[in-house]
């Protein structure tokens, strides 16, 4: 039997090589952030999670229209051993879809191989008018984004339990089919334009046979230094990255991205050539240490308090401001551990001195028993996700989606219920707890 693992490396891969054909500006993003890393290893600057790989791409994005869908693609992950972790309400930020990112959930697997993806809903209950949005239905029951032999070999997964090597050889070929770009939309232009002046992401999901991967995003060691690169190679980076400002113990996730291209594409009625669509992009990441539910609201205030702030000073920059206002939040292992702040797993330093002491964890840290180590952030920001939407459409279009959450119907669409990210953190570091506490307790019983 094939492991999940081992596909899901193969998988992302293989769709690395695929998108690099496709969109060649993705393949001077790779060459640039790999010089950056190896730069900074060259020069024997540590830098935080040295276990996670460097030259595999991180993640990747699509965007699909029906709760079928969202279903299958489940399944799909499954075989590649990735689970749906967060839901993520866009509507918030005045974009009509919600999400969620598969992944990988053990620190195992995501060292094998840390791929996920970012996976969106379209939200097809915020089309306002009514005769478009049945007409948007109508479009996408027409299209089947999975090969029918995808769909026989994730059935096989299900029935045995797993894929012998040729069947997962077979297929990452066939889900990449998925993730492939058509450059002939599946409608004329005048149906284009009108589900576009709903909202462009309307436009993109719809108008097309599959949800087109419409970026990756490698990980990248320093993230100041790429997006300064990446204008000097003439990739037109957005205006700022998106997440906290650089900080000595970095923290959750900072992101940026060059922005899609303006493509050709063709449409259903063959004269209509020359029309452009704008989804495909790359995107480069920099993760930092998870915040527990307390550092992630203060992440939170001090974020919306930054805006503010750069709104009533246009004159300093976003970045001045963004430094300015995180100045408070504590930017030292010691106090975000204290604070509890932030995720730590514990490691044991000195058994030896454990034999007179408690097993009070906060006395065994103190005393230098067990030591601390950050736990990498593993998921999205939606503010952030927000931000890379946004630099990825259409300038100026209006958006003022009045819309709630609806976790519910996305689970109920799913066809199961998200991981909640804090669970996950909380349960690393309740292992690596228990791991050495069991472990002193032998070490005392020996003694
Ligand atoms: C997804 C944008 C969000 C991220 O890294 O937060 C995202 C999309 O454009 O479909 O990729
Ligand atoms: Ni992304």
């Amino acid at each position: 039997m094939a492991l999940s693992d081992e596909i899901r490396a193969d998988f992302a891969a293989a769709l690395s090589k695929m998108y690099q054909k496709e969109v060649p500006q993705y393949g001077t993003l790779l060459k640039l952030v790999s010089e950056i890393n190896h730069q900074i290893m060259d020069n024997g600057q540590p830098y935080h999670d040295t276990q996670h790989r460097i030259e595999v791409e991180r993640h990747g994005a699509i965007r699909l229209g029906l709760a079928s869908e969202l279903a299958m693609i489940r399944r799909l992950f499954a075989v590649m051993g990735m689970e749906p972790v967060g839901y993520y309400d866009l509507t918030v930020a005045g974009l009509p879809v919600h999400a969620t990112g598969f992944r990988p959930i053990s620190p195992e697997s995501l060292q094998r191989n840390p791929f996920r993806v970012f996976t969106s809903l379209l939200r097809l209950d915020l089309i306002q008018d009514k005769n478009l949005r049945e007409q948007a239905e109508r479009i996408l029951n027409n299209r089947s984004i999975f090969t029918p032999r995808c769909i026989e070999l994730i059935e096989q997964f299900e029935a045995q339990g797993g894929l012998s090597e040729e069947a997962a050889r077979e297929f990452v070929k066939e889900s990449l089919e998925t993730f492939r770009w058509h450059e002939t939309s599946t409608v004329d232009l005048a149906t284009y334009k009108a589900l576009e002046s709903s909202h462009p992401l309307i436009a993109d999901v719809v108008c097309f046979k599959g949800p087109h991967i419409n970026h990756l995003t490698p990980r990248v060691l320093d993230i100041d230094a790429a997006q300064d690169a990446m204008k000097k190679c003439g990739l037109e980076a957005k205006s700022v990255i998106e997440g906290p400002p650089p900080r000595k113990h970095l923290i959750l996730l900072r992101q940026t991205s060059f922005l899609a291209l303006e493509e050709e594409v063709a449409f259903s009625s063959g004269e209509e050539k020359g029309g452009k669509h704008r989804a495909r992009f790359g995107e480069i990441e920099q993760r930092g240490i998870a915040l527990t539910a307390k550092g992630h609201r203060l992440y939170d205030e001090l974020l919306a308090k930054s805006k503010e702030i750069a709104i009533g000073q246009p004159q300093n920059s976003q970045e001045d401001v963004l430094a300015q206002t995180f100045a408070t939040f504590p930017d030292d292992l010691n106090t975000l551990y204290q604070e509890r702040l932030a995720y730590f797993r514990y490691v044991i330093r000195d058994p030896l001195q454990a034999t007179s002491i408690s097993t009070d964890l906060d006395s065994l840290v103190s005393s230098r028993v067990l030591s601390i180590e950050p736990i990498t952030y593993e998921d999205f920001l939606p503010a952030s996700a927000a931000g890379i939407f946004y630099s990825n459409l259409h300038e100026g279009h209006d958006t003022n989606q009045v819309a709630s959450s609806d976790q519910a119907s996305f689970e109920k669409a799913l066809g199961c219920g998200v991981h909640q990210p804090f669970d996950l953190y909380d349960g690393l570091e309740k292992s690596s707890i228990a791991e050495c506490l069991g472990i002193l307790a032998e070490e005392r019983k020996a003694i």
